[in-house]
This record gives structure tokens, sequence and C-alpha cells, in this order.
């Protein structure tokens, strides 16, 4: 149940209103005067919605210098103190759930009733998650010590996620935070860096700096950063991994991905139908490991595809806002030109493509491709769109050659009733994360992460944890590490 979101949106409009001066960065726990700025806009209507500040290298380098001096104290407190803030956190985040929703739907496009009923309660779920870590990490990690300050940048598609992702681990385990938000979506960690004021977070343990890639590069490359944790593209997980060669920073990259979805004869169809819902409609494709390649058995290949169309043809694009919304808008023009651009050419190169419905504005309908070649565009680059492709295969190992032939190594998805073929399948796949008769489950207490091209690192759980640690020897293993 909803509820009335009316009441909730004026809650929106009412904050959007008070900050209507610009919002300035959250430097040691207060915000900075609003300098030289630019609009956020709703990708959904492109209305302005607040103006945020174009973060400057002083900037960035006010906010290390917070997190600096916050940090020695922040890490000498008692596990159970630190873990005492951040349950603290989690509770004053569910209290403003309905608000941080809809003000994640209105900046990123993203439907209502995916940020109410998945963003929202896992954010809240990661933050109590760590809140659990921070009081067991002395015994669970015997002699490590945190890294320092974290430096860390995050993309626009699950904002708020993607935040709770890297800052909960980071603060329990003693790090303190500078973190920039991606610049099409900078409002939901200026909303979290309030709610943590509130919560009684001491000051300078997280800062939020806004801007675009130039302030993100000054926050990777700042020598007083320690840690860099990095969730976007590829291209620019690239020019981190440079960056930061030989500088003693830790670096984890979590980047692209063009994720396979297995469905063999012997699967439940509506189902799988289902899953693919979940895995390339959801948050309109734009999804790290989202399943964005169907590789489907020849003998029910005819079957799935006339279900996958029926069932496209009933998927509502539109208001993000209106709860029966299943694919909101896309986050920006530029992204929806990037899409079009993708299909286009595949349409050029030969390929079908079937689509919903959208309406006009920054909206792309759901979206199947059939008749792809393997080293066509539309079945090798990462569209981040509602995108998918779908291709027979003949045998098991077909599918496997055909799963692999990638540069990334995400996540996969396998659908069969035989859980022997399955198992094989999730051994035998290259990606960090496997799912069986599921696709796109998440949880805190599950590691997250890639190989390949996808990156290296993982987030999440143990492993996860770990990342936020300086270990004495043994070192951790490192995942497969990307060319
Ligand atoms: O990503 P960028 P963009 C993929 C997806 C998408 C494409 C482009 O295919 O279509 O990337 O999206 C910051 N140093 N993904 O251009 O540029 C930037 O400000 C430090 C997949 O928006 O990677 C933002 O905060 N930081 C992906 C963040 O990096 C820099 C999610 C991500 O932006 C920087 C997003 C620099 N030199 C896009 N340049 C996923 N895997 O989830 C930019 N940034």
């Amino acid at each position: 149940d909803y509820g009335p979101a009316p009441e909730d949106s004026a809650i929106v409009r009412d904050w959007l209103h008070r900050h209507e001066a610009g919002f300035g960065h959250f430097i040691d726990g207060a915000f900075t005067a609003p300098g030289e700025s630019f609009a956020v806009t709703d990708p959904a209507t492109g209305a302005v919605l607040a103006h945020v500040t174009q973060g400057s290298v002083a900037d960035v380098d006010a906010a290390v210098t917070a997190a600096r001096a916050a940090q020695p104290g922040w890490a000498a407190l008692p596990g159970h103190d630190r873990a005492r803030h951040l349950y603290a956190l989690a509770r004053h985040i569910q209290q403003h759930a309905r608000f941080l929703a809809v003000l994640e739907t209105l900046d990123s496009g993203k439907p209502i009733r995916e940020s109410r009923d998945i963003d929202l309660p896992l954010v809240v779920r990661h933050v109590y998650h760590h809140a659990g870590w921070a009081e067991i990490l002395a015994d669970e990690f015997p002699g490590a010590t945190p890294h320092g300050v974290c430096g860390q940048v995050i993309p626009w598609n699950f904002p708020l996620l993607m935040l709770a992702w890297k800052v909960a681990p980071a603060l329990a385990a003693g790090n303190t935070v500078v973190l920039k938000p991606a610049e099409y979506t900078p409002l939901t960690a200026l909303a979290l860096a309030e709610i943590a004021r509130e919560a009684g977070l001491p000051k300078g343990v997280l800062n939020i700096v806004t801007g675009d890639g130039a302030t993100g590069a000054a926050l990777t490359g700042h020598p007083g950063v320690d840690k860099v944790a990095f969730t976007g593209s590829t291209e620019v997980g690239r020019l981190i991994r440079r960056q930061t060669a030989g500088s003693g920073k830790a670096l984890t990259l979590e980047l692209g991905g063009k994720s396979p979805f297995l469905v063999f004869a012997d699967a439940d169809l509506d189902a799988a139908v289902e899953g693919v819902v979940d895995s390339i409609w959801f948050n309109q494709g734009q999804v790290c490991c989202a399943g964005s390649r169907i590789l489907v058995a020849e003998a029910v290949a005819p079957r799935f595809t006339e279900l996958l169309r029926r069932r496209m043809a009933t998927l509502i694009t539109g208001n993000p806002l209106e709860k029966s919304t299943d694919l909101g808008a896309i986050v920006h023009p530029v992204q929806l030109e990037r899409i079009r651009a993708l299909v286009d050419q595949g349409r050029a190169e030969g390929a079908q493509v079937h689509q919903g419905e959208a309406p006009e504005g920054c909206f792309y309908p759901p979206t199947l491709v059939t008749g792809v070649a393997p080293a066509s565009v539309l079945s090798t680059e990462e569209i981040f769109g509602p995108v998918v492709t779908l291709t027979p295969f003949r045998t098991p190992e077909d599918a496997v050659t055909l799963a692999n032939n990638s540069r990334y190594g995400l996540a996969a998805s396998v659908w069969s009733e035989n859980v022997n073929l399955a198992l094989d399948m999730a051994a035998k796949v290259k990606a960090g994360v496997v799912w069986i008769n599921a696709a796109n489950l998440f949880d805190a207490g599950a590691a997250f992460g890639g190989m390949r091209e996808s990156g290296f690192g993982r987030e999440g759980a143990r492993a996860g944890m770990a990342a936020y640690l300086s270990h004495p020897a043994p070192k951790p293993k490192q995942p497969e590490a990307p060319p």
C-alpha cells in the first residue's frame, strides 16, 4: 500500500523550496554557502529541481581536510559506539524513507514503486547490516585497521543505494568519507547529509562534495585520500586506475556489464519471463548487472520469445510518480540519445527490434532485439537502457561460449529446473555474481562485484568489509583484475 503520494510529494516540494537558493557542499558537519552551480532536473518533466554547487579543487581539499581531522577520533571509538551511530543513521533514514523515495524518483526518473519498495529498504538494510559489522569488527578482523580517508565516487542509477553501499562499510570500519554523488542525481545524497546531522553523526565523518567528473578526479587524485571506491563506467574506471597507480591508495572499481541471462529448455518459462522483467526492465535497464543478453535453448526459443513479447506489451512506461508505472524516465537526455543511437546502429546491422510503448520525452520503451550477431554492437556494448537481445543456443556448451563472449564479467542468471545443470553453468560462466532461477537479488550479506572489465573488489558481506580495512599479512585475495 503506497498511501497518499501527494502528501509525500508536498514534503519534497517544501524541502526543495527551502533550498531554492541552491545547495552548498556538506563539509565538517555543515553546509557551505552555494558557489558556482549547475541545475539538477527531473528527467520525466525537464523541470529544474534545484541548483547544486560545482565542487572545485579547493572544495575537495576542504572536505578531505575535515575527513582527515575527524578520522582518528572516529576510529578510536569502540566498535559498539560506531555501531550506535550507524543504527541511529539507519533509523533516521527509515523515518524519512517516504520523502527520500519521492526525491529519488524525481531526481532519477525511476518508478516510485522501485524507490519505495526496493531502493530505500535496501539502503536501510545496508546501514543496519554494517552497524552489526562495527560491533564485531575487532573479533572478525584481528589486527586490521581502517585505511583512513575514503574518496568515493558514485553513479546516478541507484544514487542513495550506491551511497549506502560505500558509506556504511567505510564508516563501520573506522574510516571517514568524502563522497561525490553523480551530477545528474545529487539530491538524495544532500538530503542524507541533513539526516546524518540530525542523527548525530560526528562532524567530518561523512562529507559530501557535489560536482562533475572534474570534481570526481580531484577527489580520487587527492593525496589525502587513502582508499578510492568507484562505481561507474569502465572508461572512467580505467582513468582512475591510471590516476591512482603507484600512489599507495587502496582501490576498488565496480564498472559496466553485459550480463547473460540463460534460459534452458526445462526452465519454468513463465518464471523466466518475470526474471527478464526484473532484470532488464528494472530501473529502465540502467543497472550494471542487468541481464541484457538473453540466451535461450533453441527448442523453447519461439515459445519464450512469444511469452516475452506478450509480457512486454503489458509494461507501462511513463510518469515515475504513478504507482502503476513499470518503467520511468531515462536519467538524462544524453543517456536517452546514447540508447537510441545504439539501437539504430543495431537496426542498421540487420537486427529485428520489437518495442513496447513510451510517451514523448525522456522515455524509452521496453525493447527486445532478435537476430543479432554475436559480434554486433547490440550484443557487445553496454546499452544501459531497457534493451535486451535474444539469441538461441543449441547445447549447454554453446550457451557457455556465448555467455563468456564478453569483455565484462559482472553477473549472470541461469534458469533451469535441473539443479546439476544450473550449478555447472554457474561455475562455468565468468561472472562475479550468478543467480539461479532469479535475477537482480541483492543483500547486504552477499558480496557483489565483477571480474574482467567489470572491475575488481567486492561490496557487501565479509569481503566488502575487508575492502575497507588494511590487513596485517596475509593480504586478502584480490579477484581477477581488468587488463
Ligand atoms: O558515467 P561516468 P556516465 C555506464 C553506462 C553509461 C555510461 C556513461 O554504460 O551509459 O557508463 O555514464 C564521475 N574521475 N555506467 O558518463 O562518467 C561522475 O561525475 C573521477 C555504468 O554518467 O562513469 C559520476 O559521479 N570521477 C555504471 C561517476 O563518475 C569521475 C553506472 C559516474 O560517471 C570522472 C553509470 C573522473 N575522471 C554509468 N569522470 C554502473 N556500472 O553501474 C566522471 N566521474
